[in-house]
């Protein structure tokens, strides 16, 4: 099949499961303003296309291997990876953690997400997700984990866990039990989105990093399409990056439109607004 041939498929498909999934008087995925959009072909093409606004610098441990970051309040979680040195950290951003817990080798510390009084924290391939008390970070108990762990958030209008595997597939799951209650794929203009790594909630809408990129996108949902591509590149100077240390972490900022994101092994981290490219 051509190029242009596969690309009008898509296309169609696209506009397909963007029509069948939306209710009539729906608005426009992503389409925060509520603009109306002329055109089912544009909508089912329009990718709000923005970039990060640096509001503030603050440090990052560059010892973290980031897999997980989110904030609960005032404070901020982060879960780290690699055998041997994954944690996960609770504290003020930009400070010293609070509280600090170790993840035994072999464990490989991934997404993590807050919910209430405890939290989740995946890991990469040991089957594996441990819930901990999010004040003192202590394990409460282990639950088995079918595939890979990276990224998860917790919906909380849908009351269900997203979570990624590093392909274009979301997973919806129970908050309690972590048993899968739904997917998702993610497109983009009708073509999958691998790479989909750490993962933030936000209002409405999901927003990923994308491995291994410097790239952010935001996701409806409830279709699985990119509504938005965020360019984050050049907040880690060229001097700055070592092997490895990819984007990764992003973290919304209760009660704002802000986000911190970092990267692993990044020094800094950065509180961002994002803003038309
Ligand atoms: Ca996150």
């Amino acid at each position: 099949m051509s190029e242009r041939v596969r690309r009008a498929a898509g296309a169609v498909l696209a506009v397909a499961l963007l029509l069948a999934s939306r209710p009539p008087a729906g608005r426009a995925p992503g389409d925060r303003a509520g603009r109306a959009v002329g055109g089912r072909q544009a909508a089912a093409h329009r990718v709000e296309q923005l970039r990060v606004k640096v509001l503030e610098v603050l440090p990052h441990d560059s010892k973290a291997f980031t897999e997980g970051l989110e904030m609960a309040g005032n404070t901020l979680y982060e879960s780290t990876g690699l055998s041997g040195a994954s944690s996960v950290r609770a504290g003020p951003p930009g400070r010293p953690p609070t509280a600090r817990v170790a993840l035994p080798a072999p464990l490989f510390g991934e997404g993590i997400t807050v919910l209430g009084r405890t939290l989740w924290q995946l890991t990469w391939r040991n089957r594996t997700a441990v819930e901990r008390d999010a004040r003192t970070l202590a394990e409460l108990r282990r639950v088995p984990y079918p595939g890979d762990g990276w990224g998860m958030c917790f919906q909380r209008s849908a009351h269900r866990l997203v979570t990624s595997d590093g392909s274009a597939r979301l997973t919806f799951r129970d908050p309690g039990t972590l048993a899968e209650k739904g997917e998702v794929a993610v497109t983009e203009g009708g073509r999958p989105v691998t790479g989909l790594n750490e993962l933030e909630c936000a209002d409405a809408a999901l927003y990923a990093n994308v491995l291994p990129t410097d790239r952010i996108v935001r996701i409806d949902p409830a279709t699985g399409a990119v509504t938005a591509s965020i360019d984050a590149s050049g907040l880690l100077r060229g001097d700055e990056a070592v092997p490895g240390s990819t984007l990764n972490g992003i973290a919304a900022v209760p009660g704002t439109d802000q986000f911190l994101v970092t990267g692993k092994f990044w020094p800094r981290m950065f509180r961002v607004v994002f803003v038309p490219a």
